[in-house]
């Protein structure tokens, strides 16, 4: 890619090289006039040891949608916009890694965006801003995400007199989200997209099927019925029956799809003195991973089930941690009911024990017409010349990957073989939702799928593999694989170290 300096007037083309004028350019962003955008600020901002130097451009879009636009001094020519997690309202504008960050692509010389989602929130899982306030959450389903990088592209184009190409966006969670909306409403807007662990049906997860797992959760006196200190044995227990169910004893579940697990082995007996689980404990296991989210007629009601190998990252999600913290999914599920998922608001007072699974699910339809991004369908995105690169964790219990794997069988079915052309999806094993939290997989920081694109979009052919490498906590290689595109999976050849990306080969 080219690299590009910001644009000057002619008088001071030979201080190009000047800080001084460098730093007139950025101050003029403050200064330009768009329609329903605020401008607050644009300063220089030194280079660091972690980021390079670049113009800082802050502001909001009318009525409240925040966003930071960063001008790399020396730029590759390409934006780099990232999404945001949960209910998102807070400018993370230095969000670490790689997740919902918009340093990881300003690092490699992209010039970077990032908004709040539309709103002010104390957390990603507080929903308060959405009480009776429709323009909140019209902006949070897509207006903030779209605005904003119309306005970046406009920014751009003013501060180094070039279009941004390529334009990129990545995001996870309700990022995925907001990349599967941007394919599907702003189909020319970006020329690649990274979808990590999309909610892409946002009524029928954080309602519907949040509501099965907490109130499967919930005992007749309120109390939790499985907690962080019960987390251990049930582990071990599907480890030691899913582990070597996938070809490879190796500490991993690769295929949790495949498994089932029979608790009858850790069920409490008449006299039994070793750790063991309740009937009451087992009947929670069975709806988690098996029965998922159903009403009265058993029909289920979403397509993915809390997947086996997620174990290690309950405490976060769904049981909580020993000593307090953690169980997001009962916080997030609580917001969502009372102010985001009704057409009228409950407000506080409703709790996920007050989902009702045979009249609710139909009443979440209104405000599904705004949040969600679910319809198989990427003709348009196609025809805009659009890649796409979906990537999902097989050990993500807040956003199972069942979901995915339907709408990819969906698409399937809509293009045919043309998919792989444009979307690709990486199943990726043991990673926790987004890769946070580290545990017998990869984090986020373990895969590269931006040089993936990179490449596609460069005119490579689209990626039939990625590798994704564990590190030990002194920062060595620990064990290394590649991650197939699906259907197809790392297949074991059998006697090779299954540490050894060279191990291992592509199949269906
Ligand atoms: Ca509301
Ligand atoms: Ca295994």
């Amino acid at each position: 890619m080219k690299t590009h300096h910001a644009a000057v007037p002619a008088t001071f083309a030979l201080l190009l090289a000047a800080p001084a004028a460098a730093d007139e350019a950025c101050r003029a962003m403050a200064d330009l006039r768009i329609n329903d955008v605020n401008m607050l600020s644009a300063v220089t901002v030194a280079a660091t040891e972690d980021l390079p130097e670049f113009c800082s451009v802050r502001g909001y879009i009318r009525p409240a949608i925040n966003f930071e636009i960063r001008l790399p001094t020396e730029w590759n020519g390409g934006l780099y916009m990232a999404g945001c997690g949960g209910f998102c309202g807070q400018l993370l504008s230095d969000a670490p890694g790689f997740v919902n960050a918009m340093n990881h692509g300003l690092r490699r010389g992209y010039a970077a965006a990032t908004m709040d989602g539309g709103h002010w929130g104390t957390s990603s899982v507080d929903a308060r801003w959405a009480h009776h306030d429709r323009l909140a959450e019209v902006d949070w389903g897509d207006r903030a995400v779209r605005e904003t990088a119309k306005l970046a592209q406009t920014v751009i184009a003013r501060f180094y007199d070039a279009d941004p190409s390529p334009r990129i966006f990545a995001g996870c969670s309700t990022g995925g989200r907001q990349a599967n909306m941007l394919a599907l409403r702003e189909p020319g807007l970006f020329d690649g997209i990274l979808n990590g662990a999309p909610a892409m049906n946002y009524t029928d997860l954080v309602a519907t099927w949040m509501a099965s797992v907490v109130q499967a959760n919930t005992a007749a006196d309120g109390s939790r019925i499985i907690g962080p200190g019960d987390v251990g044995l049930i582990r071990e227990h599907v480890l030691a029956q899913c582990d070597a169910a996938d070809g490879l004893e190796d500490g991993l579940i690769s295929n949790p799809d495949d498994c089932s697990v029979d608790w009858s082995a850790i069920a409490c007996g008449e006299g039994t003195n070793a750790p063991c689980l309740s009937a009451a404990q087992i009947d929670t296991l069975v709806a988690w991973t098996e029965t998922g989210a159903v009403n009265s007629a058993g029909e289920r009601l979403y397509p993915a089930t809390v997947p086996f190998g997620s174990e290690p990252f309950w405490g976060l999600w769904l049981t909580g941690f020993e000593g307090g913290g953690g169980a997001l999914v009962p916080v997030f599920n609580q917001n969502f009911l009372q102010f985001m998922a009704f057409r009228e608001d409950p407000g506080e007072g409703f709790t996920p024990l007050d989902f009702d699974f045979d009249t609710h699910p139909a009443e979440l339809a209104y405000m599904g017409r705004i949040y969600n991004a679910d319809t198989p369908d990427l003709t348009a995105f196609a025809e805009a010349g659009g890649r796409m690169i979906t990537w999902h964790g097989l050990a993500d219990a807040i956003v199972p990957h069942g979901k995915t794997v339907d709408f990819f069988e969906r698409l399937q079915s809509a293009h045919g073989a043309a998919l792989d052309g444009v979307n690709r999806l990486f199943l990726i094993p043991g990673m926790d939702h987004c890769g946070i939290q580290p545990g017998p997989g990869i984090t986020s920081a373990g895969f590269d799928p931006l040089t993936a694109l990179e490449n596609w979009l460069a005119g490579g052919p689209a990626p039939e593999s990625m590798t994704i490498t564990r590190h030990d906590a002194e920062g060595n290689v620990d064990w290394a694989r590649p991650v197939c595109a699906w259907p197809a999976r790392a297949v074991h050849d059998g006697t090779g170290d299954w540490r050894d990306p060279a191990s291992f080969a592509c199949a269906e």
